[in-house]
């Protein structure tokens, strides 16, 4: 079994980004040090799991569009009680837009590991030094966990984009009947306990089980969730796709996003999970 860590700069119009690929036999993956986000997710040579905008940038702040983006510490838009001052802070947390370190590597012939870290000063109320890790294991699956152990209120998210082919092939499920629907701010059931996709979606579906399943027309992808208290699925559809800079006016039909998220703060440390494997 061939596996391989490496340093590399560039990946797909991405051509200055500082990334990792990863290999384990015929499964590759790549990692950008921006953000900690993983980029590519390939089982095999003919298959993508990950779905990247072509119009994603990473050069002014701003967060990469696709992958799987790292929110932290604090999930959409920053309220109480991370922001009781009602400060302007970014969307989805502070880390997406940070140089994270490769800190620790490990190859074996039962998968290949890389361990990034980001240390920050700046978390808003919480006085001292932060340590965020994210854990990415390669084998006949990828793993990505992310932690914290710092003592403070914290939520977390892996908001992974899936390369679906065709919004119209997706469906995925189990989820539980009822969930808190963003795009018209109610709580809403749904009772077949499945959800496709044929219009914007954006929903937080509470207590969500452990392993799901989605279908599309570029295969299926079992997903694995833990430490999580929820799951959001989450496409802009065509309007606000066009609306949005870094997708293109039909990017919506290419993606669904699938996240696990650790949304209550009653616990002060986090470890949250999500483990991908085609299928
Ligand atoms: O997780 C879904 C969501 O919170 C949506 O409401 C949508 O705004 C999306 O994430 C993308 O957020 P971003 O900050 O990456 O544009």
């Amino acid at each position: 079994m061939k596996t391989a860590i490496n340093q590399l700069t560039g990946f797909a119009h991405l051509t200055d980004l500082p990334c990792i690929s990863l290999q384990y036999g015929a499964a590759t993956a790549v990692i950008s040090l921006y953000g900690a986000q993983l980029l590519s997710y390939k089982p095999s040579a003919e298959r993508e799991v990950l779905w990247l905008s072509p119009k994603a940038g990473w050069h002014n702040g701003q967060a990469i569009r696709g992958g799987i983006p790292i929110c932290w510490p604090w999930f959409g838009p920053a309220s109480t009680p991370f922001n009781p001052d009602n400060k302007a802070l970014p969307n989805h947390g502070l880390v997406r837009n940070r140089l994270w370190q490769l800190a620790q590597q490990h190859s074996s012939p039962n998968g290949v590991s890389v361990c990034l870290q980001l240390e920050l000063n700046d978390v808003p109320h919480y006085r001292g030094t932060v340590l965020v890790k994210l854990a990415v294991n390669l084998s006949d699956s990828l793993s990505v966990q992310l932690s914290c152990n710092s003592p403070m209120p914290q939520q977390g998210a892996l908001h992974s984009y899936f390369n679906i082919g065709d919004i119209g092939s997706v469906l995925i499920r189990p989820l539980p009947a009822q969930y808190q629907d963003k795009v018209s701010a109610k709580t809403a059931v749904e009772p077949q306990l499945s959800t496709g996709v044929c219009t914007e979606v954006d929903r937080i579906y509470s207590n969500s089980a452990a392993q799901l399943r989605l279908d599309a027309q570029t295969g299926a992808v079992a997903i694995h969730q833990a430490g999580h208290d929820a799951t959001i699925v989450w496409n802009p559809w065509q309007e606000k796709s066009s609306r949005t800079a870094d997708l293109t006016p039909d990017g919506y039909q290419r993606f669904v996003c699938v996240e696990s998220a650790r949304l209550h703060t009653d616990s002060a440390t986090l470890s949250l999970q999500q483990q991908l494997k085609a299928v």
